[in-house]
């Protein structure tokens, strides 16, 4: 039950219009029943500091801290609030830092092992609380606990507690709109009409083909073993180049120009051992740009790979691979193909590839819900695979874990399975993509690659937020080599 100070502090925010009803199109392009904007409390000094203190008084006593940190930028002056009233330390994280390597990421004054306390204004999936929780962990402090003044019920808790954090919140958003619901702020009809607009947007956040019963845990050979079995040249150096950079990272660099590329490249470069482009989506894409690319992989020790996804008969593949615009035969180490066609499309891209030394992943899974990529499918990927295991590198797989042994051809340890699909927090996009996080691809699922697009061109600092990734797929690397 709401105590009668929360009840208060309730309404008081609808009196301030940070809580809405209507019918409101939000960031996301769907459109919403309710709608909160707590940046408006900045202007109520008192509502700011009572909600301040009841956030406080709604934390266990087991949730133990030294220094208090509010997710930029909504949740600082709530931050500032506790810090003031009760004496703890505050630490503020910048959202953008312009040059990687040299601004600090966390400002104030803090020690190793100090633990921080993370407060948030609402949270959905979490994603924003993890954005913060990963710079403050790589300064040494430790993330325990979160506080929020708004649960929307959407799956943050759990995302939350799969990466070590447990939250707490002053409200649940359903509670919340009950206690608006019992003063007459809402009507009844409002109230179910929100109550069906959370219930089918929990749905959308974890689709339900992610709720899987979670398979076994898979013992790996480590990368430095599978990089003197594999046969292909291309194949062992990414397996040397992953030993080198302690990294099982590929940047899907899916930014608008191929300048933009190039520039993210170079920052984001010191984390990845592998760059994946789509060059056909590139305006300003000239001859020059697979030599300027592979300057750049050079300094900073990257493969290239380009998802070109060849699907036709082996001799188009021919022409496609070396020839065009883009002939990405010159520059790229990697590319994938579709095994629909049959065989023949390997040994039309092999024969252009393989005296280059390059290699080829086979899609044999694809992490798109409803693709076809399942099954036979998946086996007849890993037996073309055996048949040309000069050439072929490995997979795209999603689950390989899962796959039959099929006397070890299932998972022949030489070969690479790269998955795409990956975010700090599980979920999807609007388009069917489905998101598993770094630790279940490649603990849970067996893969030896998580590749992370928008989880990384979309934040606000790149760099630092591949840093993250690069460490989360690392250690849960060397967990599973156990
Ligand atoms: P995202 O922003 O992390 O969702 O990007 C994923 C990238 O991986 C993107 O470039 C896709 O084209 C690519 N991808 C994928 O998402 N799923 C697949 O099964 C294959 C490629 Br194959």
């Amino acid at each position: 039950m709401a105590s009668q100070s929360m009840e208060s502090l309730i309404l008081q925010l609808h009196d301030i219009s940070a809580v809405k009803f209507g019918n409101f199109k939000l960031k996301s392009g769907i459109f919403s029943p309710i709608y909160i904007d707590l940046r408006l409390i900045v202007s109520y000094p008192t509502l700011l500091q009572q909600i301040s203190q009841t956030l406080i008084s709604s934390l266990p006593s087991s949730a133990a801290y030294d220094i208090v940190c509010g997710v930029p930028y909504t949740a600082l002056p709530i931050a500032t609030c506790i810090s003031t009233a009760t004496g703890i330390p505050m630490v503020m994280r910048r959202k953008e830092i312009k040059d990687y390597g040299t601004a600090k990421a966390i400002e104030g004054a803090y020690k190793e092992n100090q633990i921080c306390l993370i407060v948030e204004d609402l949270v959905t999936s979490g994603a924003s609380v993890l954005e913060t929780a990963a710079p403050i962990r790589a300064t040494g402090m430790k993330v325990m606990d979160a506080v929020v003044l708004i649960d929307r019920e959407q799956g943050g808790r759990e995302n939350l507690a799969e990466n070590g954090i447990t939250l707490h919140s002053m409200v649940k958003l359903t509670e919340m709109v009950r206690i608006l619901k019992k003063n007459g702020r809402v009507s009844e009809e409002m109230e179910s009409i929100v109550f069906k607009f959370l219930e089918d947007n929990r749905k959308v956040s974890v689709p339900s083909a992610q709720v899987t019963a979670k398979p076994e845990r898979v013992v790996r050979l480590p990368y430095s073993e599978k990089a003197k079995i594999a046969k292909n040249p291309t194949g062992k150096k990414m397996f040397e180049v992953m030993v080198q950079k302690e990294s099982n990272l590929c940047l899907a660099a899916d930014v608008a120009t191929a300048a933009e590329l190039l520039a993210i490249a170079d920052k984001v470069g010191p984390e990845i051992c592998l760059l994946k482009t789509h060059v056909d989506i590139l305006p300003d894409f000239t001859p020059d740009f697979g030599s300027k690319l592979r300057a750049i992989a050079e300094k900073h020790n990257f493969l290239i790979f380009e998802d070109r996804k060849f699907a036709d008969i082996g001799n188009t593949v021919t022409m496609q691979y070396e020839g065009g615009i883009f002939q990405i035969l010159d520059w790229a180490d990697i590319v994938n193909a579709h095994i629909i066609s049959g065989p023949g499309i390997v040994d039309g891209l092999k024969l252009k590839g393989l005296p280059r030394g390059r290699g080829l992943l086979l899609l044999a899974e694809m992490s798109s819900a409803g693709n076809l990529a399942t099954g036979e499918y998946t086996a007849a990927a890993v037996k073309i695979a055996e048949d040309h295991s000069d050439f072929v590198i490995g997979f795209i797989s999603v689950n390989p874990a899962s796959w039959p042994n099929n006397n070890g051809k299932g998972n022949n340890p030489a070969l690479i399975h790269a998955t795409p699909g990956v975010q700090m927090v599980k979920g999807g996009d609007a388009l069917g993509q489905q998101y598993n996080t770094p630790n279940s691809v490649i603990c849970d699922r067996g893969s030896d690659i998580i590749i992370v697009g928008r989880g990384i061109i979309k934040a606000a600092n790149p760099a630092e937020v591949a840093r993250e990734y690069r460490v989360q797929g690392w250690n849960a690397y060397l967990a599973s080599c156990k």
